[in-house]
């Protein structure tokens, strides 16, 4: 029996020797992301591996798809419910302000703490939304649910072999194999000819909307390893020749413990595709929709230290703005300094980041019994605290990738209202409760310093 946690990790490794066929740019990307990784290993030892075990971390990729439909999405939640993964968070990319996609979008991930230091394969998924006016006027819409609703994007046998899986929580060897195919398979870039006129009607809006709603396939957008030193990784990948989008997204170099999410990415490369003209001839033509993506991974911060978080880019692009001649990231990381404690035991402190709390075995038997308080407890070493990784994304972060292949702006009708799509409605159409990352955080805190009392024999005073 081949079990969840096998399938996870089999699907990510077949989905990366996949997607390195098709675009041969994301192994070097996952080869210079080893090799930075190894050094800092090498450099910092068991430092490094503070945020996650190198096994995990050279092992963990998130992936990126787009759907057009509920009916679509609800058909990917079965597929990742197969291999242990759930839908967490709820990111409105439509309301980003420089760069607005027209997505609503969550993400499936494994939960439990022993699932993502198995895998922690997670997949950023996004679902057009027809019915805003912003994007799409009455006809448009009409045309384009009209096209989506006459395609099949997942075969029946693979929803059948997804829904066993989830049940059974395992799958016969046999039928794992032809599950793992046909989901890979369903992830492939199609050689089916693209309808260049619709297509391209769709491109006005966004470059988004067409990669979604012009074809009648999906594919893998992008994968994204994770990398321990990602201004080192764009270093090289620079040097490499690489074109980079210009900054790296998320939390600035800093002087304090990585927190949060630092991604960067190069720009979508073009690739081969067979096109229909408006006269019916096919002819070999390209797009530009598929990019490669890096990440660093950091703590979790708490509701209190994001929301420091955001009040931080606020800050930082109005000063950005104040004074245009100064280094952005330099801006940043002065901003930081003085808004954030740079120690974990700081964030710990004043409840701004995330830590599980464990007993430590090493403490002599002194017959002395340990103290109530929490931090009296770290400050005399009976219990140390391990940072908790931010295992989710960030809304700004993901609307400044998208663009990393769009060449123009695409269009936005402000003076429309917007559809009304939430958490709420994305669970409805789910049929599954979308989770909230920071309740998940805190429940996993919480569950260690429960373990942590017992452990010290604290709940029998
Ligand atoms: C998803 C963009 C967001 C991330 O890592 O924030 C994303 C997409 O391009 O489909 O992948
Ligand atoms: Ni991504």
């Amino acid at each position: 029996m081949i079990s969840q946690w096998q399938l996870r990790a089999a699907f990510a490794r077949r989905l990366s020797d996949m997607y390195g066929r098709e675009v041969p740019a994301y192994t070097t990307l996952v080869d210079v992301s080893r090799e930075v990784n190894e050094d800092v290993l090498r450099a910092r030892g068991a430092d490094a591996e503070r945020l996650g075990s190198i096994g995990r971390v050279t092992a963990e990729r998130h992936g990126a798809i787009r759907v057009g439909t509920p009916a679509e999405l609800q058909q990917v939640a079965r597929i990742f419910g197969a291999l242990g993964m759930h839908p967490v968070g709820f990111y409105d990319l439509r309301e980003a302000a420089a760069s607005a996609v027209p997505v609503v979008s969550t993400a499936f991930r494994p939960v439990d703490g022993e699932e993502l230091a198995r895998n922690p394969f997670r997949v950023f998924t996004s679902l057009l939304t027809p019915a805003d006016p912003r994007f799409f006027d009455d006809d448009l819409r009409a045309r384009l649910e009209n096209f989506l609703a006459g395609r099949r994007l997942f075969p029946p046998e693979l929803l059948d072999l997804a829904d066993r899986a989830e049940a059974a929580g395992e799958l016969p060897e046999a039928d794992a194999e032809r599950f793992l195919h046909l989901a890979v398979q369903a992830f492939e870039l199609s050689p089916e000819p693209v309808d260049q006129a619709w297509y391209e009607t769709l491109e006005r809006v966004s470059a988004v909307a067409a990669d979604i709603g012009g074809v009648r396939s999906t594919h893998i957008n992008h994968l994204t390893p994770r990398v321990l030193d990602i201004d080192e990784l764009y270093r090289r990948m620079t040097a490499r020749g690489i074109e980079m989008i210009d900054t790296i997204q998320g939390p600035p170099r800093w002087q304090g413990p990585d927190v949060l999410l630092r991604q960067t990415s190069f720009r979508a490369l073009a690739e081969p595709r067979a096109l229909r003209t408006p006269d019916g001839e096919v002819v070999s033509g390209a797009l530009r929709v598929r990019f490669g993506e890096v990440e660093a991974r950091g703590i979790a911060l708490t509701r209190r230290g994001r929301a420091r978080y955001d009040a931080l880019l606020v800050r930082v692009d109005e000063e950005a703005a104040r004074r245009p001649g100064d280094d952005r990231a330099d801006l940043a990381r002065t901003l930081w300094a003085g808004e954030l404690p740079d120690t974990e035991q700081e964030l710990a402190a004043q409840g701004l980041a995330h830590f599980t709390y464990h007993a430590e075995p090493g403490r002599p038997h002194d017959g002395s019994r340990p103290p109530a308080a929490l931090h009296d407890l770290l400050a005399q070493g009976w219990a140390r605290a391990e940072p908790v990784v931010y295992e989710d994304f960030l809304p700004r972060s993901a609307a400044g990738i998208f663009q990393s292949n769009l060449s123009d702006g695409g269009s936005r009708n402000n003076e429309q209202q917007g559809a009304a799509y939430d958490s709420d409605w994305l669970s409805g159409v789910l049929g599954r409760d979308v989770l909230d990352p920071f309740d998940l955080y805190e429940e996993q805190q919480d569950r260690s310093l429960a373990q942590l009392t017992r452990d010290l024999g604290l709940d029998r005073t």
